[in-house]
């Protein structure tokens, strides 16, 4: 087929002479442009036939989407391309990289005052920082994923010149912003849903609309139940619209019809806008649903990786310096599909996450390192992103398969999580909330911070200070796994001092029903001095995250692609190793309340300059181990891969 692609038909767009793209005059520019562009067009060309086919319009769509993209392209500020697109996945395996997380107005209040976190994100190690959504939304917006308008802000935040010059101020002191893309869907009053709503056929064909229930009726048996508690299905009655939209979310999230060429065009202008902000990554909420297909689930088709891997392409040659970041919370196989060189370069790594919590409520370690050896497995110039949390809540994502091979009953297990989390299980510590438990299959998802579900709640309230110490080991043996077994770690800003559930959410209308608000607290910068002052769990808290982070960063080991995990000789200890760049480091966690004796020896230099005795190493209640051992003198090669 792409014998039919006329080897000319780039310059034949003649796109060089439209007055939008007169930047390209130039020097250079256009040519960077070109360079990039012609090796891509002809998989442009491919993909973009493998979805929308030969059809009438087919010459056009895709001309209106290389024009777009070449319009970005000549937009693109000289300072972003010098600044971020002359090395690509440079940051992505280098041990320094280390991600946060927070609202604006949570973290700071406004945009403008950003600049004020400075001194705490360097402090923290944070290189790349993702503020959630700060764009214009209804006031009901599911934490800003539901957006109006990507060109605005929300005027509570501050407005977007503010938001520009928040990117490049954060760029100088070394910190990368991300920004979201909700692939999924616009808010109901975007403008194309309001174009729609009133009739305009051209955005009418942006959405999925039903005038009865006969499709949605065929679609609906086969969807999943994203959000649960809300009533009735995926499909939602708009009187405004006279239609059944398709919201796979909440009623005010219209989902997009990417079978529609001018959606995918028009999104990618979108991510253009963005990436010219000068970002260093975006992440791509939402990708399982993009594509939809009658007698499917609509998660995980075929094309919606290839539209993933048109914008990835648009993307790469507008902007070839930002990475894109996937969140696929699915299959822990579908999870991997997504993180490809031609698609997402970064993933969350949600399995991981869950693993972590499964083994230290169940203190053995048997899932986690079959999940560590078996699932962290990457190509070459891709990434995981490691959490214990994010603002969303925690789902049991571990594979049926990989539970039914290691004696244990899915769906049994991951009730006992919920009790466990919960707190509802005898003995447990924790004290989170159910997320949108579903009547008919009893699954559910755990709300919760790091510090509530890990016993500081509890153990605050108890007052028992041997409770409190253990608590605190028991977050610290958490972070250690999450900074040293894989990926990039990502941090939910807060969590590095312990911050508790918030149950004020519930006095607010517009959040009530989400108790995924429990755990976006605003952050509390009275408790960060007294944390650094090193008082209370908050100041032990904040001093192992700033340790591990800093000795991470220090370690050439952890440019190793993935741990080798280690027989620890004790079902509560996970152990791994990681080699690369002339450097060695051997973890052993215990994820349990009791002394474990290992198998395990001293190798190297302790972290925390422990003294080991000769012999095996025994590891105290949720003692967290990491040796480091230079087995050559000679430095290391920036950015290669161990
Ligand atoms: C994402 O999460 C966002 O992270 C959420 O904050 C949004 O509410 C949601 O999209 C809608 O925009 O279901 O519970 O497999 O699991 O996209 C979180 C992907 C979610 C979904 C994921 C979604």
């Amino acid at each position: 087929m792409t014998d039919w692609i006329p080897a000319d038909l780039p310059r034949a767009l003649d796109l060089l002479r439209r007055p939008a793209l007169a930047p390209f005059r130039k020097p250079g520019h256009a040519d960077e442009f070109w360079e990039r562009f012609e090796p891509e067009f002809q998989q442009i060309f491919r993909n973009f036939h493998r979805l929308y086919g030969w059809r009438w319009d087919f010459g056009l769509q895709l001309e209106r989407f290389v024009e777009t993209m070449a319009e970005a392209a000549a937009a693109r500020r000289k300072r972003h391309r010098r600044r971020i697109d002359i090395t690509p996945n440079a940051w992505l395996n280098d041990p320094v990289t280390m991600w946060g997380q927070a609202y604006v107005d949570r973290f700071v209040g406004r945009i403008d005052r950003l600049g004020e976190s400075i001194p705490h994100l360097r402090r923290l190690g944070i290189t790349h920082l993702h503020l959630m959504p700060p764009y214009l939304s209804p006031s009901e917006n599911d934490g800003g994923y539901a957006v109006t308008d990507y060109r605005r802000t929300n005027p509570d935040l501050g407005t977007m010149s503010d938001l520009a010059r928040a990117v490049d101020d954060l760029a100088e002191a070394g910190i990368g912003v991300v920004l979201d893309i909700v692939l999924n869907h616009t808010a109901s009053d975007h403008r194309w849903a309001r174009a729609a709503a009133d009739g305009d056929l051209e955005y009418r064909a942006f959405y999925h609309f039903y005038e009865d229930r006969t499709v949605p009726d065929r679609l609906a048996p086969h969807l999943r139940s994203v959000f649960p508690d809300r009533e009735g299905d995926a499909f939602t009655w708009h009187p405004e619209a006279h239609a059944w939209v398709w919201t796979t979310f909440n009623d005010y999230q219209w989902d997009l019809d990417y079978r529609n060429p001018a959606v995918l065009t028009a999104m990618a202008g979108e991510i253009g806008f963005l990436a010219n902000l000068g970002v260093a990554a975006l992440r791509l909420d939402a990708t399982p649903f993009v594509w939809k297909q009658e007698g499917t689930a609509c998660e995980n088709l075929p094309q919606a990786h290839v539209v993933l891997e048109l914008l990835s392409s648009f993307a790469r040659i507008v902007a070839p310096g930002i990475e894109l970041l996937s969140e696929a919370i699915v299959h822990p196989d579908d999870v991997a599909r997504y993180v490809r060189p031609r698609e997402a370069t970064l993933g969350y790594n949600p399995l991981t996450m869950a693993l972590i919590w499964e083994a230290v409520a169940t203190k053995e370690v048997t899932l986690l390192a079959e999940g560590l050896r078996r699932r962290t497995a990457l190509p070459a110039g891709c990434q995981w992103l490691t959490y214990l949390r994010c603002h969303d809540d925690i789902g049991w994502g571990f594979a049926d398969e990989d539970a039914v091979a290691l004696g244990f009953d899915p769906d049994g297990h991951r009730r006992f999580l919920n009790e466990f989390y919960t707190g509802e299980f005898p003995g447990s510590f924790a004290a989170g909330s159910r997320f949108q438990e579903n009547p008919l299959t009893g699954d559910a998802r755990i709300s919760g911070t790091l510090a509530a579900l890990a016993g500081l709640q509890r153990a605050l309230e108890s007052a028992s200070e041997t409770d409190v110490d253990l608590t605190v080991r028991r977050i610290v043996a958490l972070f250690t796994v999450m900074f040293t077994s894989v990926g990039i770690p990502l941090l939910y800003l807060g969590d590095e001092i312990g911050q508790l559930n918030d149950p004020t959410y519930l006095s607010d209308p517009l959040c009530a029903e989400d108790n995924r608000w429990s755990h976006r607290p605003f952050f509390d910068w009275e408790a960060l001095e007294g944390a650094l002052e090193g008082s209370g769990p908050s100041g032990r808290i904040l001093a192992a995250v700033m340790g591990l982070s800093a000795k991470r960063a220090a370690s050439p080991a952890f440019r190793s692609a993935t741990p080798v995990v280690v027989e620890s000789g004790h079902p509560s200890v996970i152990a791994y190793r990681r080699a690369a760049g002339g450097c060695e480091v051997t973890v052993a966690v215990n994820l349990s309340d009791s002394p474990a004796p290992t198998d395990l020896r001293a190798t190297g230099d302790e972290w925390n300059e422990v003294a080991d005795p000769p012999g095996l190493v025994t590891l105290e209640a949720y003692g967290a181990r990491v040796w480091e051992q230079r087995t050559e003198t000679a430095g290391f090669v920036p950015g290669q891969v161990g």
